[in-house]
């Protein structure tokens, strides 16, 4: 098959599952905005976008439907969710496709990301009847004190490119269990799966029936049309995932208005491997967190302290698998390691490669790769061993550079470990008790997530999820993480016959 054939065939496809999934042609064939595969490097849409004017009304719509769905039950809302789960659990195949044409990734990974968001479905629909407040007790007699949680309002939320779809449903399940409205700004990188997704969506809420108009908005435009939703003040909460730079725009924008920001920014995580790791575990577990996703994920593995001990038995295999990794179009191969979102990420590898060179770095990989599509990034993973932290090293390259350092004191690794400005992932391979709960402990990973002989990504949606320092502290997924999709309300019932005051204060008039 050649080139031009293959790229028809990509355009082809995401139109034919857009199609399927019930998408209005015009909204992706019609537009001004292009948007391409990775894959091939291929034009597959030209998206309609809106303008600021109609954003800020859609959010007005989302707004009293806010005020609709607020007063629904939260297990019937629950309902909707399951509804959701259902419809993605049909679509599985083709959203994951579409995923992968749009964002590049393996088939494995694409059918990975449609997965995560069923089971954040099941988990939301479950909470839908868990939305607990506590009863605390009192000081005063015959009264009681309680805590309601109330829906917020109209949930922003702002996804990048490397998981279009997962993201927003971390945060769309979750926000739509609480009682509140969506409005979704995707990355203009992958427009296509998020229109596939409201759609699917759209099928649920059919299904469900008798939601109010409106629960659901999709803003397809660029940084303008985000910053409209930023600044809208019927909009209590934005949810924002992408690089620390935007948040660092978003952030003080949401605060000036006292709004809420749960704010998933970059990382630059890093894992420890012990003189006692199962060092086979480690190897597998290092490949898939530096090289699984082409290195873009915000959990992708960046950093690696070896223990001297362990090093010229690990770093070799290491390398090794580095040097055969497949890497190829992940729709017509079984590659491991499929494209760059685009040139920009291509560019910023090479960039970083050569600093990391001047930085007395060595070099394995990181070259271009001809999967037969001129215009697809594909490179070989980088692995650059360094003596130390430098240069390159303290910073997020969206890309799959690896950097391994040698170690030999487990304070000082700790100390390297988290000197840096991100603090979303992190992990340590070792059989030493005393080693990992040290790494757990309060003076260990200054990380959201620490993780003992697992890699840095590819979490379950079950805990919460998100980051310290640049990384912006926000939580999303499981746990708890619903309670910043509501608002809590203290209730003091006094059922006496007496006014007594808090704080044994008398005030008798
Ligand atoms: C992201 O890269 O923004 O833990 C999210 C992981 C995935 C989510 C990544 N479950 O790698």
């Amino acid at each position: 098959m050649n080139i031009a054939a293959k790229n028809i065939s990509v355009a082809a496809e995401a139109a034919a599952i857009l199609e399927k999934l019930g998408v209005d042609k015009a909204l992706y064939t019609q537009g001004d905005m292009p948007s391409y595969s990775p894959v091939t490097g291929e034009k597959i849409g030209n998206l309609k976008t809106v303008s600021a004017a109609e954003a800020a009304e859609r959010i007005e719509k989302a707004d009293a439907a806010y005020r609709a769905w607020r007063l629904v039950p939260a297990p019937k809302r629950g309902e909707l969710v399951r509804l959701l789960g259902e419809e993605l659990r049909a679509a599985k195949d083709d959203l994951g496709r579409l995923v992968s044409i749009e964002a590049g990734k393996i088939r494995s990974e694409g059918l990975g990301e449609v997965q995560e968001m069923i089971d954040i479905c099941d988990f939301a629909v479950g909470l839908s009847r868990q939305l607990y407040g506590l009863t605390i007790a009192t000081e005063r007699p015959g009264h009681r004190m309680m805590e309601t949680w109330h829906p917020l309002g109209v949930v922003g939320i702002i996804s990048a490119f490397n998981f279009p779809v997962a993201v927003w449903s971390w945060n769309a399940a979750l926000a739509l269990i609480c009682g509140d409205s969506i409005v979704w700004k995707p990355s203009e990188k992958t427009p296509l799966t998020a229109l596939a997704s409201q759609a699917i969506l759209d099928r649920a809420l059919a299904r469900f029936g008798d939601a109010p108009e409106g629960l659901s908005q999709l803003l397809i435009g660029d940084r303008a049309i985000g910053e409209v939703l930023v600044d809208h003040p019927k909009v209590p909460l934005v949810s924002a995932t992408g690089s620390t730079r935007m948040g660092r725009d978003v952030g003080p924008r949401l605060a000036k208005r006292f709004a809420r920001a749960i704010l998933e920014l970059g990382g630059n995580n890093a894992g420890i491997v012990c003189p006692s790791a199962d060092l086979d575990m480690a190897l597998r577990a290092i490949a898939f967190g530096a090289m699984g996703t082409a290195g873009q994920r915000c959990t992708t593995l960046r950093r690696l302290f070896v223990h001297k001990s362990v090093y010229d038995q690990l770093v070799p295999r290491l390398k090794k698998a580095y040097q055969s990794v497949s890497v190829g179009d992940p729709l017509q191969s079984s590659a491991l390691v499929g494209p760059l979102i685009d040139k920009a990420a291509f560019d910023g590898m090479q960039k970083a490669i050569a600093e990391a060179k001047s930085h007395g770095g060595s070099v394995t990989g990181g070259e271009r790769v001809d999967v037969g599509h001129a215009d697809g990034f594909y490179v070989k993973p980088a692995l650059v061993e360094m003596s130390k932290q430098a240069g390159p090293v303290f910073e997020e390259t969206f890309a799959p550079i690896l950097y391994v350092m040698p170690y030999d004191d487990f304070d000082a690794v700790l100390e390297d470990h988290n000197a840096v400005a991100a603090g979303l992932s992190s992990s340590i391979f070792t059989r030493d008790m005393q080693e990992s709960e040290r790494f757990l402990a309060a003076d260990g990973s200054d990380c959201g997530i620490a993780n003992v002989n697992i890699g840095t990504s590819g979490a379950e949606i079950g805990g919460a999820f998100g980051g310290e320092k640049e990384t912006g502290g926000g939580r999303e997924s499981g746990s708890d993480a619903w309670r910043a999709y509501m608002r809590r309300a203290t209730n003091t019932v006094n059922y006496s016959k007496a006014l007594p005051l808090a704080q044994g204060v008398s005030f008798d008039i």
